[in-house]
């Protein structure tokens, strides 16, 4: 008998053919509350990643539309500075790809259709800034935790790092740059996800285009915006000043759970 390949994939556009490639026998993956258990028990997690993900899967409470904020503000960088930025914009994100590298067997760049044609979630969540005020917003995204498993995680990665676009304070030696850092339980975590889109819209530059980190469980600084570069590490004390984010080289608490 003759072996036809799937119609499916004939059927699909250049963007998704890339993305089920990317997932392998993941494709059908749809249902994202179970993606993480899913991913746990896959190929290619070591058991210590394996046991994060198992360990502490407890859910944020989420929300239904009736409660989203009229007005979600905006915080921290509402416009990162700078041509390369700019011209992001201008072309609507086409050439802006995430890179995803670091201790990982195999290091990603990912446009922003790819990342669209991976399977997504959508949850209402609070956000909570450390400054008191909180709002509710809908974000839809990918799992990062399906995007650290087509990357593969080598054995000794035990954080991941999120570079972002900009420059929140200035200074000689780049240590004003935002980022971020996340352990593997928060990472595989089925409402941590890399958000493309906010309240139904796309991801308005002010909360961080194209692509925003939402880490449900914890305040609103550890929500990177802008999100550039993902690296899984083995410690966090070689990057910025060492202690795992902007704000946590600044004072405060690297967990800022809610
Ligand atoms: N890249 C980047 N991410 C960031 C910030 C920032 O200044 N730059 N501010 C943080 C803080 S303190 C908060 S409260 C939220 C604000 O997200 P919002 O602008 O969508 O409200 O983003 C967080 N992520
Ligand atoms: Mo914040």
């Amino acid at each position: 008998m003759l072996i036809r390949p799937s119609r499916r994939r004939l059927l699909l556009g250049s963007a998704a053919t890339a993305a089920t490639a990317l997932l392998g026998g993941c494709d059908a993956l749809v249902d994202n509350d179970h993606v993480s258990r899913v991913i746990a028990s896959a190929e290619g997690l070591t058991k210590a990643a394996q046991r994060a993900v198992l360990s502490d899967t407890k859910l944020a409470r989420e929300f239904t539309q009736t409660d989203l904020s009229p007005v979600f503000k905006a915080n921290g960088t509402q416009q990162p500075e700078g041509e390369a930025y700019a011209e992001l914009v201008e072309t609507r994100f086409a050439n802006w790809r995430l890179r995803v590298d670091g201790k990982v067997v195999k290091p990603l760049e990912l446009s922003l259709a790819e990342l669209k044609s991976l399977p997504a979630r959508t949850q209402i969540t609070r956000h909570d800034c450390v400054e008191g005020w909180s709002a509710i917003g809908q974000w839809t995204g990918v799992p990062l935790g399906l995007v650290l498993k087509a990357a593969g995680l080598t054995s000794d990665a035990r954080f991941v790092v999120f570079h972002c676009a900009d420059e929140y304070e200035k200074t000689l030696d780049g240590s004003g740059q935002y980022y971020e850092s996340i352990d593997l339980v928060d990472a595989f975590h089925p409402q941590t996800i890399l958000a493309y889109a906010m309240n139904g819209q796309e991801l308005p530059v002010a909360h961080g285009a194209p692509l925003r980190l939402r880490v449900e469980r914890q305040l609103g600084y550890k929500h990177a915006k802008y999100v550039m570069r993902i690296e899984a590490v083995d410690s966090l004390a070689p990057i910025g000043r060492g202690k795992g984010g902007f704000w946590e080289d600044r004072g405060y608490e690297w967990y800022a759970g809610i």
